[in-house]
């Protein structure tokens, strides 16, 4: 279990959709910071909050390591981490403990324009090009379906124009990105949102009280804002 600390630290992302509107949620919880010249770590100054700016892909992990206390992750990254623990027989480490209201989008399943969509049995025999193997592939498992997973890190929507893929496994917010590569999205397998991420158990020393004071505020400062 992670070495006890006295202050709290959450992971929040460096740059990117997530990185300005998770400051701006946690600095409406009061929160402040003095930021260290390389602006990798920010030193809480009214509680004893700190903030580590990283890449929203390492977030899980850090967490699961008790490098971090909690974190500012798409739901996306941390049950697709969360599957990939899992997958290789270690228990869950990190779970969420907040939905947020921002970077709303979906995980879906997407195929060439030109296909009659009929269901996931078309997909038999098929190659899906996705940078989350774990959620697919459970996915595919639940609907009985044999179709090939095709991992990429990025540019998974030009997967079937390049012949990688026949289909893919991609986020969508306004669909555009799909439009402009000829493609439909169909199944929606997740739908996703910032959250906030934690520990699987309560903390066991003082970060637990600033947890909860934190979260206090968090649910606050979510009420005003819907
Ligand atoms: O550098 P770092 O690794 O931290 O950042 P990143 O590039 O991996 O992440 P970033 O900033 O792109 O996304 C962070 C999180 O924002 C994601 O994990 C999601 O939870 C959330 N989010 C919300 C999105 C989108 N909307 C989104 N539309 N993440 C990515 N997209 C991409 C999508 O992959 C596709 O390429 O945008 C494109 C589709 O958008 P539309 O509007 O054309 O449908
Ligand atoms: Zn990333």
């Amino acid at each position: 279990s992670p070495a006890a600390r006295d202050r709290l630290r959450i992971a929040i992302q460096k740059s990117g959709r997530l990185a300005e509107p998770a400051r701006a949620l946690l600095a409406s919880c009061g929160l402040s910071w003095r930021e260290s010249r390389d602006r990798l770590f920010c030193y809480g100054e009214t509680l004893p909050v700190d903030l580590l700016l990283v890449r929203d892909d390492d977030i899980p992990g850090l967490i699961a390591d008790g490098v971090c206390d909690l974190g500012v992750v798409g739901r996306n990254v941390l049950r697709e981490q969360d599957g990939e623990r899992r997958a290789g027989g270690r228990a869950s480490a990190f779970r969420e403990w907040r939905a947020l209201g921002f970077g709303g989008c979906r995980l879906a399943l997407a195929v060439p324009e030109a296909w009659d969509w009929r269901g996931p049995a078309q997909l038999a025999g098929k190659r899906i090009a996705t940078s989350y193997p774990a959620l697919l592939s459970a996915w595919l498992a639940e609907q009985g379906v044999d179709a090939q997973v095709v991992l990429l890190s990025g540019s998974v929507e030009i997967a079937p124009r390049l012949g990688q893929a026949e289909a893919i496994c991609d986020l969508v917010s306004s669909g555009a990105t799909l439009a402009a590569n000829q493609l439909k999205a169909t199944t929606t397998l997740l739908e996703s949102e910032a959250v906030l991420a934690g520990p699987v158990d309560a903390f066991d020393d003082v970060r637990g009280e600033l947890a909860e004071l934190l979260l206090r505020r968090l649910d606050g400062a979510l009420r005003i804002r819907h």
